[in-house]
């Protein structure tokens, strides 16, 4: 990979000083030592901190033609620790970032043991302000307020706590442990501002709300605005209106009766949403399917991607969602390489026009890192067949692929009501060949094939229609041990018969994020091969099923590397 970043960096900085009063000098902007000279797994063009950990994205925000991305930081190991802090980032693009101070750090007694995980709300008056969790003094979750130092820096590097913090302490019968997670807030047509905060009460995990006229003085709503039995605590709630009409995101307070709502919780490593209404005046969320229903359950990815969290973009009218991605591999794997966590690719998300779900796409932007294409159309791949999709560097690529289905009559017969679709991607992994399938890429994959991971397709009959299967199979992915190979899978709400099947993924040397469907399904995992590394890794589109499939079109990309400087330290 060529070292392009240096030159592009020295303009990004110019741009982003703007001539005015920031007063960082060059000699704080530091390249970050490039990818080969730390190890094969750092990522080329996800988010990640300069070193040590990182886990939810935290506050992303819009804020006068800058994007800032805040995450929680261990600013002193590789894994979760004792003093987590929120890193602060800045871009212009959402893809290439200047890395600045820790905006939150614990300093107080209502935050003294760390700051945990929040939201920016922007207020009338381009006040942005952050709410977030403090572990208090006495290691209590509570939930503080603060606001830029000054709102004239166009950064926005330093922040300073509200005085009267904390503004929320946890409802009775609440433990100390369970009670975190501002989101945005929003402001109802009678001027009151509402926000959430993740809970567990006699293990119904909720989402509590509170109400304020002046966003200073919370009360406590006499009921949470939704909540359910047996989920164990909801951890980073997320609570914003869709459009039911448009791909365009709206913004958080606004309201329309062409709009449904999206509430989300993180249970236990799972980010699951649930689409539904909300009557503001009797502060009333109805679900469609609430979060657990087994076959429907929706969820933004299923694979690796957690705590997430989604900010009206105004530049652009999107809603965008950013992801936490965990590491597969053992804490002492993360002390070696020194760091630890990524955050996934930001995906603009809207309602499907069934209205049934969500579909995410990669922010368009991503695109502008694409260099060498290669591609082609209408070719069949006989049963049983791979090629090579040759010319790109298969371990930092862009692929897009779409299938047609010629011999859909004769696929595998399935009852799939009951059907947990996980489970059945690691029953019939990518070596187990039906009819229709398993048919997608291998990644990450060696000449011999020793390493690979598949990310495929397979399609079953059942009754009268046809059940499009997605899973991520990453049992040969590494010859290394100790590392999580779970398979991952979903069902693809798409009707082959009439549809292409299409499957985007964006790899990354240690991650592939893939938008199976059009982006109905992700499926996110992280792998670290020990052979099909930078030169060593190929890229196939597999059909392993015994019937013929078309790909009906293949687009794949050589990715650029994306600009991360850091400007710590001034
Ligand atoms: N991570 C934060 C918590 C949140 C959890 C702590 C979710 O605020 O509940 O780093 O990953």
């Amino acid at each position: 990979m060529g070292n392009y970043t240096l030159p592009v960096l020295g303009f990004f900085f110019v741009l982003l000083c703007g001539g005015n009063e920031v007063h960082a000098s060059h000699q704080y902007l530091q390249p970050e030592a490039t990818r080969e000279a730390i190890q094969p797994s750092r990522t080329s063009y996800h988010f990640q901190a300069p070193k040590n950990w990182l886990n939810d994205p935290n506050g992303p925000m819009y804020y006068k033609g800058i994007y800032h991305l805040f995450y929680q930081h261990n600013p002193y190991g590789a894994v979760f620790g004792k003093t987590i802090v929120w890193g602060h980032a800045i871009s212009y693009d959402l893809i290439n970032w200047v890395h600045l101070n820790n905006a939150l750090y614990p300093t107080n007694a209502f935050d003294a043991k760390s700051c945990w995980s929040g939201s920016v709300t922007i207020l009338p008056g381009q006040k942005p302000v952050i709410l977030y969790t403090g572990l208090d003094i006495k290691n209590q979750q509570v939930q503080n307020m603060a606001m830029p130092k000054n709102l004239s820096d166009p950064f926005l590097r330093e922040w300073k706590k509200y005085s009267h913090n904390p503004i929320m302490m946890r409802p009775d019968g609440v433990n100390k442990d369970d009670f975190r997670d501002p989101t945005t807030a929003w402001q109802g047509e009678d001027g009151k501002w509402r926000v959430l905060v993740g809970s567990l009460k006699s293990d119904r995990g909720l989402a509590v709300l509170y109400r304020s006229n002046d966003f200073k003085k919370w009360n406590m709503y006499d009921h949470p605005l939704y909540s359910e039995a047996n989920t164990g605590i909801w951890e980073c709630p997320d609570f914003y209106p869709i459009s039911t009409n448009s791909r365009e995101g709206v913004e958080t307070s606004s309201r329309s009766p062409q709009y449904k709502y999206v509430l989300k919780a993180s249970i236990k490593f799972r980010d699951y949403y649930t689409l539904g209404t909300y009557m503001p005046d009797v502060e009333k969320f109805t679900p469609e399917t609430g979060f657990r229903n087994l076959r429907l359950d929706l969820r933004y990815d299923y694979g690796k991607f957690y705590a997430s969290k989604t900010f009206f973009d105004s530049a652009k009218h999107r809603r965008i969602l950013w992801g936490w991605i965990n590491e597969s591999d053992s804490s002492a794997d993360d002390v070696k390489k020194g760091w630890s966590g990524i955050q996934s690719i930001p995906r603009a998300i809207y309602l499907s026009k069934n209205g049934r779900q969500l579909i995410q796409w990669p922010v368009e932007e991503i695109e502008r890192l694409r260099r060498k294409h290669v591609g082609f159309k209408d070719k069949k791949l006989e049963g049983s067949s791979l090629v090579e999709i040759p010319g790109i560097t298969a371990s930092q690529a862009d692929v897009e692929i779409s299938f047609k289905l010629p011999n859909l009559k004769d696929a595998e017969l399935m009852d799939t009501h009951s059907v947990d679709p996980q489970l059945l991607c690691s029953k019939k992994s990518a070596a187990v060949s039906s009819k229709v399938g398993p048919f997608g890429l291998l990644i990450f994959a060696t000449k011999d094939l020793t390493e690979h991971t598949a990310v495929f397709f397979r399609i079953f009959r059942d009754r009268n229609r046809y059940v499009v299967l997605m899973c991520s199979d990453q049992s040969r992915s590494s010859l290394r041990k100790g590392v999580d190979k779970t398979t991952y899978g979903a069902f693809v709400d798409k009707d082959p018969r009439h549809e292409a099947i299409s499957l985007r993924s964006l790899i990354d040397h240690s991650v592939i994020e893939s938008f199976g469907g059009d982006g109905r399904v992700c499926i996110t995992s992280r792998v670290y091969p020990t052979l099909a590394i930078d030169g060593e890794a190929h890229v196939y589109a597999f059909n392993n099923g015994s019937l013929d499939v078309v790909v009906s079109s293949l687009n794949a990309y050589s990715m650029n590397k994306a600009s991360f400087v850091s400007n710590i330290g001034s």
